[in-house]
């Protein structure tokens, strides 16, 4: 990747991508110097023709505390790293984002925490990006903010910027007036997003609930999927996000992936069946309720080990998360307890991972695995199952997915699970264990069929129109 370290801010980029991250991650080499190496993430490969095919400006958080480096090109896009201190890290990042609106905005499947301290902290973090944004930012420009972490931001860009046409799109879903209402800065929250002049939602539900939230709490003007804000329009409308279909389907097609699929299966001892769980590892993935389903699964003598296993990848996330190191905790105690119980000599029933793997191990996995169980409380869509879809070009694999994944409206060939019902996710698992080849691919071609056409590229173009549209 070409990049020029130390340029000027260019303040004439005519679409701004605004995330919690640049979309490269700070690299130290052996000899002590630090260099930009592009991150792996489905978002930027969505987003990259959109800012670097027009000569645009991605302005995010570098990864690191402390000082940011100057703006800089790398791959066709003026990146502008942007600031935080130990400090806000701490508090705007791991407290608010991740320790009060996380939790809050996925069902308050944890006790969310509010703390004056970590709000104040959102707030100057925000007015920085909003900052750094409207610096760069051409002439009528086109601004794309993402997720949970910005949401004041399109409004303190506006502020600043009448000119610029303002988009939002929120990664996670969106709370009800019955939750949301609980957040001590409500009002200030929803004014932020009211800055946008198009705001996107995983789900239609997301959207219906903050045009709600605007009527109820504001007493504003609604109608549909608007609402009148300052003399605006301002819209609410789901776009569900997807992933690049076609790169992963030809990822996972490729000899090596398929020839480390099967020595995967060798290494497991050959079983009958491999069921797969692949999750960052997060209170709201449900990676508990799925090892109790496999657990009593073996106790009943339904299933045995090792002719069926369960690999689980729990990707190492927000470990200074206090509600992260207890769950982590009890999971891997559940792990123990299984593999006590049904592992023997020949290898254990679950195999673990609390490490990240390259995203050919993971096809690899996929396209071993004869069952992929997804089953979040809550998640705004959740792209494991996507991928887990687009990884099957063999038409093979039987996906059960949870109801509450947003992915769920989508892939209704899944089967799918209450992740609250141990009994009907052992249920699902067996019939997913069980299932005749021809019915599995049935089931996968339709959902296949599904995303092959409504992948990342159609997302982010029909977000993009949307927003042109709005103005
Ligand atoms: C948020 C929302 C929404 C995981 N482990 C490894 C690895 N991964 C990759 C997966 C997938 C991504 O991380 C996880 O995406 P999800 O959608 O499943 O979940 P969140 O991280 O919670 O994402 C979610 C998403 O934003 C997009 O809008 O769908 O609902 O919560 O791509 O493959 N990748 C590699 N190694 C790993 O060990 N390489």
């Amino acid at each position: 990747m070409s990049e020029t370290a130390g340029t000027q801010v260019r303040a004439d980029s005519p679409v701004v991508v605004v995330a919690n991250r640049l979309p490269v991650d700070q690299v130290t080499d052996a000899d002590g110097t630090t260099r930009y190496q592009r991150s792996p993430g489905g978002l930027v490969t969505a987003l990259e023709p959109f800012v670097a095919g027009r000569g645009g400006a991605w302005v995010g958080w570098s990864g690191a505390a402390g000082d940011a480096p100057e703006p800089f090109e790398s791959g066709g896009m003026q990146l502008v790293p942007v600031p935080l201190s130990a400090e806000e890290v701490d508090r705007y990042y791991e407290g608010f984002s991740n320790a009060s609106l996380w939790p809050l905005y996925h069902d308050v499947v944890e006790k969310p925490e509010y703390q004056r301290s970590w709000w104040n902290s959102y707030v100057e973090v925000n007015k920085r990006f909003a900052d750094r944004a409207a610096e760069v930012a051409g002439e009528g420009a086109v601004v794309w903010v993402h997720d949970y972490q910005l949401q004041l931001v399109p409004a303190l860009l506006r502020q600043r910027r009448p000119d610029l046409t303002i988009g939002f799109f929120l990664h996670i879903p969106f709370p009800p007036f019955e939750l949301f209402t609980q957040l001590p800065w409500r009002s200030a929250i929803i004014e932020g997003l009211l800055g946008a002049d198009l705001i996107g939602f995983q789900q239609p539900a997301g959207a219906t609930n903050f045009v709600n939230l605007a009527h109820r709490l504001h007493d504003l003007p609604t109608e549909g999927s608007t609402v009148r804000y300052e003399g605006r329009t301002v819209t609410a409308k789901s776009f569900p996000i997807s992933i690049d279909v076609s790169s992963f389907d030809e990822l996972a097609r490729t000899p090596e992936v398929l020839a480390r699929a099967a020595e995967i299966r060798e290494e497991l001892g050959r079983p009958d069946k491999i069921v797969l769980g692949v999750d960052r590892l997060d209170y709201t993935k449900g990676i508990g309720v799925r090892l109790e389903a496999f657990g009593e699964l073996l106790d009943d003598g339904a299933i045995e080990a090792p002719g069926t296993v369960l690999v689980q990848v729990a990707t190492p996330s927000r470990e200074r998360v206090e509600h992260y190191v207890t769950m982590r905790e009890t999971i891997e105690q559940q792990v123990g307890h299984i593999n006590g119980l049904h592992g023997s000599t020949a290898g254990p029933a679950v195999q673990y991972f609390n490490q990240s793997m390259p995203r050919e191990e993971l096809a690899a996995l996929y396209r071993a695995a004869d069952v992929m169980l997804v089953t979040p409380y809550r998640d705004g869509m959740n792209l494991v199952a996507k991928e887990y879809v687009a990884a099957r070009g063999d038409d093979q694999g039987v996906l059960v997915l949870s109801e509450f994944a947003g992915a769920a409206a989508e892939l209704t060939q899944a089967l799918l699970v209450n992740p609250h019902d141990i009994d009907g996710v052992k249920t699902q698992l067996l019939r997913a264990l069980r299932m005749e080849p021809a019915e599995a691919a049935e089931r996968m071609r339709s959902m296949r069929a599904h995303i092959t056409e409504h992948d990342l590229d159609h997302w982010a173009n029909s977000f993009i129109e949307s927003l042109q549209a709005q103005v």
